[in-house]
């Protein structure tokens, strides 16, 4: 009865481990066109890959060479998420050992399990978790020498992107991405087969991959970083700004402004994908935020500094944003904190529900225009605003339109000033963690 399953399972996983080695065959295809052309240094492979798994790719260095980007760090990462994976197996094959001990104790002799091929799944089931072990380390090692050879060359060579590091990047992202998948899949097979389920269960997939930043704060990552998560595991993992000092940490950063260097006035397309410098002023991305409020429950903070030097904060208990098709609507929970409610300022200023506007998108609740055109910004318009913290960033107390970085409950900030100025902040930022963590 177990066969089935296993022989499917083991498939699947070899051909996600197949694909993982072909992706060095494939390297080939990964050249900058540029570099054809100009120098015969390339990253090529010597054929196929031999069964025992070994691609013999390597890069040809005739007098000049290549850079291999910092990036390719990234390398390591994946390294230690095929070791992860690798542990992950190891508890799976023993869980289901113990799973099928208990399964002979309660075996009903009366069912064709009981006919001679009986020891046989059981055993076919731990061959093929064997097999996978070992496809899983010889994969691993094999990302190893890669890494190994490539910090060797690293000595060799000059700024000259010859290889595009980000497409190896994101194909063997994929590729772990599907791996992970797959073994998930294992794990829900297995304890579906298993009496005894909650021990099982005890021992969740939690960190195979890392959903958001307090994924890394749980493993012990204290340091405010840009860190790469995935939030969904069908989606891209991506890299995000983490702050683990605020509060206890934990914080995915969604937004941050500080000095004016990024333009937020940007079209719908710039807002979907992201924008600027994740160790400076940035928008993470509608799409990347709403992967990330989808896989879990979130809170949102809002952190403000105006030119006084005076902080405050907002929290809301919910935070979550909706794919593109749903124009991204904002929902947001309860408010506590000390910078006011600006998001549900009143009846008729409220940001809560509202669809996300951009210049070029007019999905606000003002009839006669576009406020994202009129305020310059991508935000969750009313009619138009009451909160804005993607408004244009300005330096000192500016005249006109009000389309600075706003938040309508500041202390004063409301206030009609008799020289016609309006201020402005000096810093803003946003940040979700999952709404039951706790530092
Ligand atoms: C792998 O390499 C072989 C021989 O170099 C080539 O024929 C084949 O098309 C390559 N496969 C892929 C997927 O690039
Ligand atoms: C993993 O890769 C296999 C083979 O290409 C594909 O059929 C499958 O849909 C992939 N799974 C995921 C979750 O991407
Ligand atoms: C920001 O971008 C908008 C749209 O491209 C442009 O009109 C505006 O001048 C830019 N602002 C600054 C300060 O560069
Ligand atoms: C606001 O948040 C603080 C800190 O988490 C908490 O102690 C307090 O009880 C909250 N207040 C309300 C009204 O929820
Ligand atoms: C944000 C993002 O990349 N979303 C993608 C997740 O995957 C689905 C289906 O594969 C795509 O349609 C989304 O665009
Ligand atoms: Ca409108």
């Amino acid at each position: 009865m177990k066969l089935p399953d296993w022989c499917w399972l083991s498939s699947a996983v070899l051909a996600a481990c197949g694909l993982v080695v072909v992706a060095n065959n494939e390297t080939e295809e990964i050249r900058d066109g540029r570099a054809k052309d100009a120098c015969p240094a390339m990253l090529e492979s010597r054929g196929k890959c031999s069964s025992a798994g070994e691609c013999p790719f390597q890069v040809t260095l005739p007098p000049l060479a290549i850079q291999l980007p910092q990036e390719f760090g990234r390398i390591e990462e994946v390294f230690k998420e095929v070791q992860t994976l690798k542990e992950i197996v190891d508890s799976l094959k023993k869980s289901c050992q113990d799973c099928k001990l208990q399964a002979d104790d309660h075996r009903d002799p009366g069912h064709g399990l009981g006919s001679p091929g009986t020891g046989a799944p059981g055993e076919a089931g731990d061959n093929r978790v064997e097999e996978l072990e070992n496809e899983v380390s010889k994969l691993s090692s094999e990302l190893k020498t890669a890494k190994e050879e490539l910090d060797m060359l690293q000595g060799r060579l000059e700024k000259l992107n010859l290889v595009n590091m980000n497409n190896i990047e994101t194909y063997v992202d994929s590729k772990v991405a599907n791996l992970t998948s797959v073994v998930n899949s294992l794990d829900g097979k297995c304890s579906s087969k298993c009496p005894s389920q909650e021990l099982i269960q005890s021992q969740p997939v939690q960190h195979l991959i890392y959903k958001d930043c307090s994924d890394y704060y749980v493993i012990g990552k204290r340091s405010s970083e840009t860190y790469r998560v995935t939030p969904d595991p069908k989606n891209r993992s991506f890299e995000v700004f983490c702050d683990m000092e605020t509060m206890g940490g934990g914080w995915t950063v969604l937004q941050a402004r500080l000095d004016g260097s990024t333009n937020f006035t940007r079209t719908w397309e710039d807002y979907k994908a992201g924008f600027g410098n994740l160790r400076r002023e940035f928008w993470l991305g509608n799409d990347k935020i709403h992967l990330l409020t989808k896989s879990k429950e979130m809170i949102l903070r809002v952190d403000l500094e105006d030119f006084n030097g005076v902080k405050l904060y907002a929290l809301y208990d919910q935070f979550y944003v909706a794919n593109e098709f749903l124009k991204y609507r904002l929902h947001i929970g309860n408010y506590n904190g000390t910078a006011g409610d600006a998001l549900r300022f009143n009846k008729h200023y409220n940001h809560d529900l509202k669809f996300f506007t951009t210049p070029d998108r007019d999905n606000d609740r003002y009839p006669s225009g576009n406020c994202g055109h009129y305020y310059s910004s991508g935000w969750w318009f009313d009619a138009c605003l009451s909160a804005n913290l993607n408004g244009k960033y300005y330096h000192q107390k500016y005249k006109g339109v009000r389309n600075g970085i706003f938040w309508g409950t500041w202390p004063g900030m409301n206030e009609a000033q008799p020289t016609g100025y309006k201020s402005s902040f000096k810093e803003a930022k946003m940040m979700i963690r999952p709404k039951h963590f706790k530092p």
